[in-house]
């Protein structure tokens, strides 16, 4: 019975770091607050490990990979439209992720995974609503 006891605790304890991950929900809108086409929250601080839950709230949404706005050697992500999707973000930097069909329209968001030294630095090229939205959020998050 002891024995037992103790290989169940060390079953636990082993478990321990995988229960600590959060899972966070960014909804796929067609308008809110901040405007039309939109993630909601479109800024997230998480931790790696941490896993993001993209909500198909509105229809024709999706979200992807931000190319140079991602960290090096990190997996890119497609997720499929209309669909919920996880994603779970191992390695430390900054993400910025777009939604296909809207990116023109400055459908943007960026997460921030573990402590970063430098801020999240924008890439040149983006949608002028594009642009605009990260410097918002920037803005907002004291990035
Ligand atoms: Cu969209």
């Amino acid at each position: 019975m002891v024995i037992w006891t103790l290989r169940l605790f060390m079953v636990w304890a082993l478990m321990l770091p995988l229960a600590h991950a959060e899972t966070y929900q960014v909804k796929m809108l067609n308008n809110n607050d901040t405007g039309v086409m939109a993630f909601e929250p479109d800024y997230l601080h998480i931790q790696p490990g941490d896993t993001v839950h993209f909500v198909a709230s509105d229809r024709t949404h999706n979200a992807m990979t931000i190319p140079n706005l991602w960290p090096d050697r990190a997996p890119t992500i497609r997720t499929p439209m209309n669909q919920d999707a996880d994603v779970t973000f191992q390695q430390v930097g900054f993400y910025g992720i777009k939604c296909l069909p809207h990116f023109m329209l400055g459908m943007v968001m960026l997460i921030e995974v573990g402590e970063n030294d430098t801020a999240a630095h924008i890439p040149n090229g983006l949608p002028a609503r594009a642009k605009k939205r990260f410097e918002e959020i920037k803005q907002r998050a004291g990035l």
